[in-house]
């Protein structure tokens, strides 16, 4: 009957067609689930720091209102990725306990401080940049919630992007002083955005799995490319410079040549030694802490509703 309900399975994956929660699937490709969409929600989670460290500082009443709105989607999208990730049969609670107590991972981008206003715009054009690049191909990933979910994700971290590219135009059409701060942040996070698509594919323990279960669609290193081929253009139109002496057009690949990030410097950052990762989990314990009393009153709130349904 395994063997039956195993075949039925990879017929599946082989025709690109969804796994839904009720279906038979096997153990390790439940658990590869768990574990990249729980690292997705809480990289949502976590990345509503860096930017929302500028929301009392924004340069304008438009600025601020358009930065509240980017950093209140980022909550929405942990929101639909722990409530994917509880039809795998996990609960959110369980969730933020791993997330916060390290063990469980989140995006190495986030563990980056952020040190202008111009960061606020090159985080919403690269950063939100790469994530559509590699979430634009999980809209077709084989499990149905995690799929959904990252259809509307998507949408709204086109208009991430467009934020921050328009916030950096803006801040190139003014003062000497305004390029310079951009120049300098676009220094300082071309490199790690490079990173957030994981190590290279012979360093990737996990994607020839993942390939094989439909659960990604693309190598690390396919959409690392990708989003430089994608990114050279918009740096030249914006009129800054990405710190790569090696990036190039190649014309005989039909794609750009470029410099290999610092691989070792992911593997501290994903080990917990970035330079905010110790704030990062810090602030978001006391959240969690902080909130329990809203937690405790809606629980209470809902067992006596239980109890008496007509109050
Ligand atoms: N950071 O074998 P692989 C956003 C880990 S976008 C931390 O290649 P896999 C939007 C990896 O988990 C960011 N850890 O792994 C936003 C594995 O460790 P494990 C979130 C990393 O899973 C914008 C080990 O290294 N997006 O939040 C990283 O096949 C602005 C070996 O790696 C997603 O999560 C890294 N960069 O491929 C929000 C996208 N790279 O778990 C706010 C979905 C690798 O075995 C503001 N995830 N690791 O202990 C994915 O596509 C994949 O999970 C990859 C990694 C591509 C990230």
């Amino acid at each position: 009957r395994e063997a039956a309900l195993e075949a039925d399975f990879e017929a599946v994956i082989a025709r690109h067609e969804r796994i839904e929660p009720r279906d038979w699937m096997p153990e390790g490709y439940r658990r590869t689930l768990v574990r990249q969409i729980a690292q997705h929600a809480h990289s949502e989670i976590i990345g509503m720091q860096p930017e929302g460290n500028w929301l009392t500082r924004a340069p304008s009443l438009r600025r601020k209102a358009v930065l509240l709105a980017k950093v209140q989607d980022e909550a929405g999208h942990g929101l639909y990725l722990y409530s994917a990730c509880e039809t795998l049969g996990v609960s959110r609670a369980e969730l933020t306990d791993m997330l916060i107590e390290g063990r469980q991972k989140y995006s190495s981008i986030f563990n980056y401080p952020t040190l202008s206003y111009a960061d606020v715009g090159t985080i919403g054009w690269l950063v939100d940049g790469a994530a559509i690049c590699n979430q634009v191909p999980l809209c077709r990933t084989s499990y149905g919630p995690y799929g959904r979910a990252m259809i509307r994700v998507c949408k709204e971290e086109s208009f991430h992007q467009r934020q921050g590219y328009e916030l950096l135009m803006t801040m190139m059409a003014g003062t000497d002083e305004q390029r310079a701060m951009v120049q300098e942040s676009v220094d300082r996070f071309w490199w790690p955005a490079l990173m957030m698509f994981g190590p290279p594919d012979d360093a990737s323990p996990n994607t020839a799995r993942s390939l094989a279960w439909g659960i990604k669609r693309n190598t690390n290193d396919e959409l690392r490319q990708k989003f430089v081929d994608m990114s050279v253009p918009q740096a030249e139109r914006l009129g800054v410079t990405f710190p790569d002496p090696q990036l190039r057009w190649n014309e005989e690949r039909g794609a750009h040549d470029f410099g290999q990030p610092d691989w070792d410097e992911l593997t501290r950052v994903i080990s917990g030694d970035g330079p905010c990762n110790a704030e990062r989990i810090a602030h978001r314990r006391r959240a969690h802490e902080d909130g329990a009393w809203v937690r405790e009153a809606a629980s209470a709130y809902a067992a006596r509703q239980q109890e008496h349904p007509h109050d």
